[in-house]
């Protein structure tokens, strides 16, 4: 499983899954989430409204509609400051966690993530970069994944260079 990080908007970028940093609702909302939307077009909302919501750290899979993407994963991340840093840090974890394994459950061999939880809902970038970099190898290390190659798409500099310093630290 090949990792890596660049600057990008995720909406365009083709791949077999992309992630979807949603809310519990899973109705839509800013950021990239609401960049997803307006994307994927007004069918993935009708889609969406039958799946009855989404904890946090859990995943749940839909079609891209108008995205080059084959499926958008929407997982709803930790929103930082509701919640005790330990608690965040599991159920960040979780997010990419659950998005893998469901991918690979559906045969993805390319998938994309943005930055979970460290627009809106305020996690420290540098901390999240570490613990996404630790998911990745440990997931790469206890399964027979299909998953060829993971991208990070981040959105502007400072996280880019943060994915980066991480993904080099743990030797991705
Ligand atoms: N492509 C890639 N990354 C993007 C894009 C894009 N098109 N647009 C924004 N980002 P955020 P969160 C980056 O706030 O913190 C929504 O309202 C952004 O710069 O989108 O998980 C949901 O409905 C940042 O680096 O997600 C939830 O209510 C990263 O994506 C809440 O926001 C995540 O920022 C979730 O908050």
């Amino acid at each position: 499983m090949q990792v890596k990080a660049i600057l990008g908007d995720i909406t365009k970028f083709e791949a077999d899954a992309i992630v979807n940093a949603a809310n519990c609702t899973l109705l839509g909302g800013g950021g990239v989430d609401g960049a997803i939307h307006r994307a994927a077009g007004p069918k993935l909302l009708l889609h969406c409204m039958t799946l009855g919501g989404c904890k946090t750290g859990e995943a749940k899979i839909t079609p891209g509609f108008r995205l080059p993407a084959k499926y958008i994963i929407h997982t709803p991340g930790p929103r930082y400051p509701s919640m005790k840093p330990d608690v965040a840090e599991e159920k960040l974890h979780n997010c990419y966690w659950n998005s893998l394994s469901l991918a690979d459950q559906h045969e993805c061999r390319t998938i994309a993530f943005p930055s979970i939880s460290t627009g809106i809902y305020r996690f420290p970038l540098d901390r999240a970069a570490s613990i996404v970099a630790e998911t990745f190898v440990e997931y790469a290390q206890t399964h027979e994944t299909g998953i060829d190659e993971v991208t990070m798409v981040c959105f502007d500099q400072t996280t880019y260079d943060a994915y980066c310093n991480a993904f080099h630290s743990a030797g991705l």
